[in-house]
């Protein structure tokens, strides 16, 4: 029997975007909750100040190439989300990566101190902010994706049904 090719991979809904390497440790949250509620989604390093070419060109693609969210999480003096937000009109949620010195403060501000105008829907520093921009990504394609609103709902479901009435 002839083996058949295999189906394309869903053309990704979200990008995952972050500034360093170093980064992906927070990040990997944001793309595991994205795994788990099935939403295809694309992981990439752009740095706003380390490859500002490249920075421009996925801020600029971004639409026309299916991303309808983009999640984008750097640390310290962390200009990534607020760059691509000036440059691209999807919906951008920032996530401060906790940095060593200023354990993410600096992150945060930077992320969510923009000026009216153009918009970064921050999340909260760290791992929790990264799974949380995935949920929040999932709810903005939920509005238009019965497969990812059924998905959101058993998420939640089953995080209602782990919480215990009593301490252990
Ligand atoms: C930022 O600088 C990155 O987002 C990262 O959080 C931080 C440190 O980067 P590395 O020096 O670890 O590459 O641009």
């Amino acid at each position: 029997m002839t083996e058949q090719p295999s189906p394309a991979p869903p053309k990704p809904m979200v990008g995952v975007v972050m500034g360093s390497q170093s980064d992906w440790e927070t990040m990997r949250h944001a793309s595991e909750v994205l795994d788990a509620l099935g939403v295809p989604h694309e992981v990439r390093i752009v740095s706003a100040h380390r490859t500002p070419d490249r920075l421009f060109a996925y801020g600029r693609q971004a639409e026309s190439r299916g991303l309808q969210v983009i999640i984008a999480g750097a640390g310290g003096a962390a200009h990534l989300p607020g760059m691509l937000a000036s440059v691209c009109e999807l919906p951008i949620l920032g996530v401060p990566v906790e940095s060593k010195a200023l354990r993410g403060v600096d992150s945060l501000l930077s992320i969510v101190q923009m000026p009216r105008g153009v918009p970064v829907g921050t999340l909260a520093i760290g791992p929790s902010g990264a799974a949380n921009a995935a949920l929040l990504a999932a709810a903005i394609l939920a509005r238009q994706d019965s497969g990812i609103r059924d998905a959101l709902r058993s998420f939640r479901a089953s995080q209602t049904d782990r919480v215990p009435e009593s301490p252990a």
